[in-house]
């Protein structure tokens, strides 16, 4: 597929189309479009060519009828809080806003489920009914959107229970390029009447259609979560201890690793308490729910250091060690997000070795390493000293690729790792990639710069 002719200031008359479709003031252009170009870490800045706010699916179809006629590249973004510069135009794409779609229906009861507006937050989907919850439970809920959450697959603190995003959905309502609406939101659970079309948008980026609504699975809300963060002196005791962890205790929902150097900064420089009295090199935060929970836990850490917590607000500071490290970067300097994921005989390998590899690639850099250690995920949050010109990826994914593992656990391929997915990757799934591709967005217009075609 040839490139999609890049149209940095649409002519005036699409705009006023789009305008027509939406309303003048959902059609962003110049100094009130800006701030949809840049994303949270500031490590991706774009310029739009325009921000397009539909408010309905009917308005979706419309505005990607006029995109695919004119040739103009879509970027379609909802909260943006991506980590992957998947979700900004770096090469002057237009900006489809999902934000407006914040229709959120009433729970179904009977079959756990409810149907969410893209742009409606993780957060209001947990909130949505009495005694229920959301399974992907993520640091950035109150700002990430059904829609995006879709998009890049989202996964989070609580994959090891619920699983990630994609393992909620029960039906998908999206728009294709060429404008038309595919929607098939009953819910069914089982339901084998062909392609499982929702399944292959989760983590597709933004690349095969736009989502607009979702029909989701809830979860019953955990009764009297305990957390408890474990201090530790390495890696392997982390992992030894998560393993034991997954085994021993049945109402386990999270396993988060983080470690001394990131909780440093974060009491420093945001007030942070720190969870025990005296540091330890490295920490794991337990949380479990159900009845006997504290029990489990308290039998699983025997005579480790530990501090538990079970009101709300004792848990929200336990779990603030652990859910503020993504800006722990941000404080020392602009943060490369490389998110990545072993087998899990390896992780403790990865975790171990990590910071080295990077130490020989750019010695100045520091390295923020954190993340969910159940899943074989670690965060590997990197400020560099040296130029940012690829060589902290070239080091870390290589050193994951060797372990047999992924270079994108969590977050996606986004722009930030566009050159490294041939080490995740065969050429006859990239070229399988591309067919699927084209057989959704023929006019080549859906985030172009992100994943193969
Ligand atoms: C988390 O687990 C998120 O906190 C963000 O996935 C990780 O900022 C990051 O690298
Ligand atoms: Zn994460």
């Amino acid at each position: 597929m040839g490139p999609v002719s890049q149209v940095t200031a649409p002519p005036a008359t699409l705009l006023r189309a789009f305008a027509q479709v939406m309303g003048e003031a959902h059609v962003l252009t110049g100094d009130a479009a800006a701030g949809f170009g840049v994303d949270w870490t500031g490590a991706f800045t774009g310029s739009p060519a325009a921000v397009l706010r539909p408010g309905s699916t009917a308005e979706v179809a419309q505005a990607l009828r006029l995109c695919a006629d004119a040739g103009l590249a879509v970027v379609p973004q909802g909260g943006n809080t991506g980590l992957a510069g998947g979700g900004v135009p770096l090469h002057g794409e237009a900006v489809l806003s999902l934000a407006r779609l914040d229709g959120l229906g009433a729970p179904d009861p009977e079959a756990s489920q409810v149907t969410a507006g893209a742009g409606v937050t993780l957060q209001r989907v947990a909130d949505a009914g009495r005694g229920l919850d959301f399974g992907v439970h993520i640091a950035s809920r109150a700002s990430a959107t059904v829609g995006g959450a879709i998009a890049t697959n989202a996964g989070g603190l609580r994959v090891l229970r619920y699983g990630p995003m994609r393992a909620q959905l029960r039906g998908i309502e999206a728009v294709l390029s060429d404008g038309t609406v595919v929607s098939h939101l009953a819910g069914l659970v089982k339901d084998n009447t062909g392609y499982d079309y929702p399944s292959l948008l989760a983590g597709s980026e933004g690349t095969l259609a736009v989502v607009t609504a979702a029909r989701l699975r809830l979860v019953p809300r955990a009764p009297d979560p305990v957390t408890a963060v474990a201090g530790l002196p390495d890696a392997a005791a982390v992992h030894e201890l998560a393993q034991r962890a997954m085994r021993e205790v049945p109402g386990l929902l999270s396993a988060e690793f983080f470690g001394q150097r990131g909780l440093a900064v974060l009491a420093e420089r945001a007030g942070v308490a720190p969870p025990l009295a005296v540091p330890a090199p490295v920490y794991l935060l337990l949380e479990a729910a159900g009845p006997g929970a504290a029990d489990d836990l308290a039998a699983l850490v025997g005579d480790v250091p530990v501090a538990v917590a079970v009101t709300a607000a004792d848990r929200a500071r336990l779990w603030a060690c652990r859910e503020r490290h993504p800006e722990v970067a941000g404080f020392l300097g602009t943060a490369l997000k490389l998110d990545v994921a072993v087998p899990a005989h390896r992780w403790v390998r990865l975790a171990t070795g990590v910071a080295e590899v990077v130490a020989a690639a750019d010695p100045g850099a520091e390295v923020i390493a954190y993340g969910h250690v159940a899943d074989g995920n670690l965060h590997v949050n990197v400020v560099p000293a040296a130029p940012a010109d690829g060589r902290h990826q070239d080091a870390v994914f290589s050193f994951v690729a060797g372990l047999g593992g992924s270079i994108s656990a969590e977050h996606g391929i986004g722009a930030l790792k566009a050159r490294w997915l041939p080490l995740s990757r065969s050429p006859a799934e990239l070229a399988l990639f591309a067919r699927i591709r084209r057989a959704f967005d023929p006019a080549g217009i859906l985030n172009p710069h992100v994943l193969p075609r």
